[in-house]
C-alpha cells in the first residue's frame, strides 16, 4: 500500500548555510547517499557560516511551527530524527516539542549540541541557549559533542591537554543526563586528533581521525550525518565512528592537497561513494 512511511527518513534540523560546506548542505547528500530520505527542518538560512570574518544571517524560528505543522498533516514517521547548529533559545524549545511530537518508540534521536569550539561559544550562542541545550540533551540516543561542547554540557572548565579518564568522566556525566552512546570529538593526541566512543556498559573506545592544523568546518555536521543514518541502519555505534573518521580523514587529505581554506570545509563529494 502507498504510504509516505514506506522509506526509512531522518529529520534532519539544522541550518542552510550556501557556503562553507557545513550542517543541512553536507548531511543532506551524506544522509540520502547512504540510503535514507532525508527531510530537513531548517532553522536558519545563512550566506555563509559564523566562521568567517561577515555573513548574513536570518533566524527561522517564526516559520518552523508552521512548517512543521504540515508534517502532522502528512502523518509523517521518522525513524531518525538529527538535530545541529541552532539559532536561538526560542528556536531550542520549538526543536524539543518537534521531539516530543515526533519521536516514537523505534525513533532514534541524534543531538550535535553545535555550541562552539576551542573552548569558545560561536558568536552567535548565548549562555541562556547553553542551559536550554543542557535540557534537550535528555531527549537524545545518540551525543556528538566536540571537546569544547562535551565541557560547557558538564560544566567543565575547558582545557588543551586532557587524560582519557577525564574526559570517560565527562562521558559519563553526559550519559546520566540522557544519552547512552555518546561520541566526543576532536580530541588532540600528538599529531592526530581522536574521538572517544562511549557507549553504557561497554568499555570505551578511542578512535584516531584527522591530523591536527587541519580542523575543518563541517567535519562534525559529517560525523554526525553519518553517525545518524548508520545508527538507523542498524550498524554499531563503534563501527559507525570508525567509518566517520575513515571518511573524514579522506576528505581532509583531499582538502588539503586541494589547498581548500579551513573555512569552506572538507571536499567530501569525490569520496560520497566511500558511503555507498
Ligand atoms: O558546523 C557547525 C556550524 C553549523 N552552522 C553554522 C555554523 C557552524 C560553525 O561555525 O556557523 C551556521
Amino acid at each position: 500500500m502507498d504510504s509516505h512511511n514506506n522509506q526509512k527518513k531522518i529529520a534532519l534540523i539544522n541550518d542552510l548555510s550556501g557556503f562553507g560546506r557545513c550542517s543541512i548542505a553536507v548531511a543532506l547528500p551524506i544522509i540520502s547517499v547512504m540510503k535514507i530520505q532525508c527531510c530537513p527542518v531548517p532553522t536558519s538560512i545563512l550566506s555563509n557560516h559564523t566562521g568567517f570574518e561577515s555573513y548574513f544571517f536570518e533566524d527561522y524560528t517564526s516559520r518552523m511551527q508552521d512548517y512543521v505543522d504540515e508534517w502532522k498533516k502528512l502523518d509523517l514517521h521518522f525513524d531518525g530524527i538529527c538535530t545541529g547548529f541552532l539559532g536561538s533559545v526560542d528556536q531550542i524549545a520549538i526543536v524539543e516539542k518537534f521531539l516530543r511530537d515526533f519521536t516514537e518508540e523505534d525513533t532514534i534521536v541524534l543531538i550535535d549540541p553545535v555550541m562552539g569550539d576551542y573552548g569558545k561559544l560561536y558568536p552567535t550562542y548565548t549562555l541562556e541557549m547553553c542551559q536550554k541545550m543542557k535540557d534537550l540533551v535528555q531527549y537524545a540516543d545518540i551525543l556528538t559533542p566536540n571537546l569544547t561542547e562535551a565541557c560547557m554540557l558538564t560544566d567543565t572548565p575547558y582545557k588543551e591537554k586532557w587524560k582519557v579518564a577525564e574526559i570517560t568522566e565527562m562521558a559519563e556525566k553526559l550519559s546520566g543526563m540522557g544519552p547512552d552512546k555518546i561520541a566526543v570529538t576532536g580530541i588532540p593526541q600528538g599529531s592526530f586528533l581522536a574521538n572517544l566512543c562511549y557507549e553504557t556498559d561497554k568499555p570505551v573506545k578511542i578512535r584516531r581521525t584527522h591530523q591536527i592544523g587541519t580542523s575543518r568546518s563541517g567535519t562534525g555536521d559529517i560525523f554526525a550525518a553519518i553517525l545518524a543514518a548508520d545508527a538507523v541502519n542498524g550498524v554499531p555505534f563503534e563501527d559507525s565512528v570508525r567509518k566517520a573518521s575513515l571518511f573524514l580523514k579522506k576528505c581532509i587529505v583531499s582538502s588539503i592537497e586541494k589547498e581548500i581554506p579551513l573555512t569552506d570545509g572538507v571536499c567530501f563529494e569525490e569520496h560520497l561513494s566511500r558511503l555507498l
